[in-house]
């Protein structure tokens, strides 16, 4: 690997099994829409349409690692990505976003005040917050009764084969590096050999890896615990009081998700339109209705319901103030190997 390879060459260069893309609609009133599975409601993609005659294809992915890959095959000319805040920083540094024009977006007003001001995009030239949320640890209490307040109380022998996480290596990797109480962002080639030790301890308790959908395994009682997105571990709770979250105690983050058009996007405008369009309340509260995530649109959290807002894991008590990740540069290729190679391993 070439030094100072920025994030988004690295991870184009290494993405060498890509799956074939839809070929970008050749209508004139089309988007191609880029997004996270379990994440933008059918419903809403509808309406868009129905109100704006702007066909939408919506392809998914579980990752940005993944969305990267795909984006730059080229296979797609995607016209809306929804990459997290250290893939925009990374983006951004490499000239690979439009700059967005503000006036076709008035319901970015509607934005609260504490998403501006961010490293990744303090004035969001380039981003617009979709969705905010943390990765934390969910219990089912009627299986688990000894305290679970952290990373290292699920990664215990005594629950090998009980565990789901997020199939997202660069996530896994900041679990173990918070019960090292490294920094999160401080991922390098000395810092992945000291989480590989306990990784390798780790990695085989697991039974199920999945970022679309972890929900499902602890639903149906495959698993008991496990480490997946606020949005997930809300519906859980939705679904069953017993399913409760916790922010590890070691450390967490949280994400901010965004709405972003990258360069050369042949449908730009209809792009612009629908970001202005998921930022109208009424179609927001839609949004959290169905994944709820925390809501950064101040006008639409107006619009939640008593027990939307009272979610602990939509909307964590006491409103922690958590770090985001940054822009890890080539560093994310070593993450990826470690954790490829760590898996196959352990035979997971
Ligand atoms: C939605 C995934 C949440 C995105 N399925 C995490 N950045």
């Amino acid at each position: 690997m070439r030094r100072g390879l920025g994030l988004v060459i690295a991870i184009a260069l290494a993405a060498v099994h890509l799956p074939a893309g839809a070929r970008p609609a050749a209508a004139a009133d089309s988007l191609n829409l880029f997004g996270w599975s379990e994440y933008i409601p059918q419903v809403v993609i509808d309406e868009f349409t129905e109100e704006s005659g702007i066909e939408v294809n919506y392809e998914m992915y579980a990752s940005n690692e993944e969305m990267l890959a795909k984006l730059f095959s080229g296979a797609t000319k995607y016209d809306l990505i929804q990459p997290s805040e250290y893939v925009v920083e990374a983006l951004v540094k490499e000239g690979k976003l439009e700059k967005l024009d503000k006036a076709k977006l008035p319901n970015m007003k509607n934005i609260a005040p504490d998403y501006f001001g961010l490293p990744h995009d303090p004035q969001l030239d380039y981003s617009v917050p979709y969705m905010s949320g943390t990765v934390g640890v969910v219990i089912n209490t009627a299986k688990i009764t000894d305290p679970v307040t952290g990373y290292a109380d699920v990664f215990q022998e005594k629950y090998k084969g009980r565990i789901v996480v997020l199939d997202d290596a660069l996530e896994i990797v900041t679990w173990a590096l918070h019960v090292l109480g490294l920094p999160p962002n401080d991922v390098n080639k000395e810092s992945l050999e000291k989480v590989k030790p306990i990784l390798q301890k780790w990695l085989p308790l697991v039974k199920v890896y999945d970022s679309d959908s972890p929900k499902t395994a602890l639903l149906n009682g495959d698993v008991d615990l496990g480490v997946v997105w606020s949005g997930e571990a809300a519906l859980l709770y939705n679904e069953d009081k017993k399913f409760k979250y916790v922010l590890p105690k070691e450390g967490a983050h949280r994400f901010i998700d965004n709405l972003s058009i990258p360069k050369g996007a042949p449908n730009s405008d209809a792009a612009l339109k629908f970001i202005d369009y998921i930022l109208k309340p009424e179609v927001s509260v839609k949004i959290s209705a169905e994944f709820p995530y925390t809501n950064p649109n101040a006008a639409a959290r107006k619009l939640l319901t008593p027990a939307e807002r009272d979610n602990p894991a939509s909307y964590p008590p006491g409103n922690p103030k958590l770090d985001t990740f940054r822009d890890i540069g080539a560093n994310a290729v070593l993450v990826d190997k470690l954790i490829t190679d760590l898996k196959a391993q352990s035979g997971t």
